[in-house]
């Protein structure tokens, strides 16, 4: 049974210290340290992202690195290109830690701007706006997916 949660549920989940320390209170909306929903009629860059696994029982995304400048609007176009479900979350590393802990211990679809979930074959969008500097990170939190080396570093300058 997959449950839906939103990302308020995720931070009730884990109202504890660490998550108390990692996050501004909120106040402002849906803004998350990584950013916001983008405009998608003010889109600065188009990103195409793919998602698979590889014959050697890793999982990747490519590109495996994003670089933005602050205030940038943009949008993914991401492909699940592989055998599995995959996901495509932005978040801070921090939050994506305890944010996989939570998927290993239930199936959880998510219902949030900053990620996106996609069977194989499928396609699908976020736009972001980034409107913090600082370095993030996008990560598939699907359990062993991140382990697999489903993440990697978006650096916003
Ligand atoms: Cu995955």
């Amino acid at each position: 049974m997959k449950t839906i949660l939103s990302t308020l549920a995720i931070a009730a989940f884990f109202a504890g210290p660490a998550l108390a320390s990692g996050t501004h209170g909120g106040g402002h909306g849906d803004e998350m340290e990584v950013g916001k929903l983008g405009d998608v009629h003010h889109v600065d860059r188009e990103i195409s992202v793919s998602m698979k696994e590889t014959d050697d029982g890793e999982m990747l995304f490519e590109p495996r690195t994003f670089s933005f400048s602050t205030g940038e609007t943009i949008k993914f176009t991401i492909t699940n290109a592989g055998e599995l479900e995959h996901e495509f979350v932005l978040d801070t590393a921090q939050r994506n830690v305890l944010h996989k802990e939570m998927m290993a211990k239930m199936d959880m679809e998510h219902d949030d701007p900053n990620s996106v979930r996609l069977d194989a074959g499928a396609q699908g969008e976020v736009v972001w706006t980034f409107s913090n500097a600082g370095t993030f990170e996008f990560a598939c939190l699907i359990p062993g997916h991140y382990e697999s080396g489903m993440h990697g570093p978006v650096v916003v300058k």
